[in-house]
């Protein structure tokens, strides 16, 4: 019994480790359009909100990428980088993910795309996520944040969060 107890604390202890491995570069609330890039057919919502404050409403009658922020050099490389958001849709048809551009000095852009858990049809509000797996010395001078729709309907978004985590 008492060992079971001290595995139960040390898988305790191993989990908070890593949650704590994930440090937040930056966050980006989507309580009102300051900074936003894309400023056509998205609207705040303050009624249909995952933190509370208000989220990001964006239609599409037609496929369309919503550019949303960028964050300028993030000074970070040797990590998991990580685009994660709250996301809610109403029919949608099509699909619906998160989209992350690194830009690297002298290389280009290079994109990531959460496409293993792409939304369609009504959801409510669910976490999804684009890791950039940064390699030691590549290090992006800027980050684009898009919400890709794939379709046509409407999606919010809500509390979007960089994070930063080690490569596995
Ligand atoms: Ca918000």
């Amino acid at each position: 019994m008492r060992y079971f107890v001290f595995l139960a604390c040390l898988l305790a202890i191993w989990t908070v480790a890593v949650d704590a491995q994930e440090t937040e570069l930056k966050h980006y609330p989507l309580d009102d359009v300051s900074g936003l890039i894309t400023q056509s057919d998205v609207s705040i919502d303050k009624d249909v909100t995952s933190d509370g404050k208000g989220s990001l409403k964006a239609t599409a009658s037609q496929p369309r990428v919503v550019r949303l922020f960028e964050t300028g050099d993030l000074g970070v490389d040797n990590a998991r980088l990580i685009y994660r958001a709250r996301l809610k849709t109403e029919d949608l048809k099509g699909q619906a993910y998160l989209e992350m551009w690194c830009h690297f000095p002298g290389k280009g852009e290079f994109f990531s795309r959460g496409l293993q858990n792409p939304l369609s049809g009504t959801n409510n509000w669910v976490t999804e996520e684009t890791p950039f797996f940064l390699q030691k010395g590549e290090k992006p001078d800027n980050v684009k944040l898009n919400l890709v729709i794939n379709g046509t309907g409407t999606v919010w978004i809500d509390d979007i969060r960089i994070l930063r985590a080690p490569l596995k």
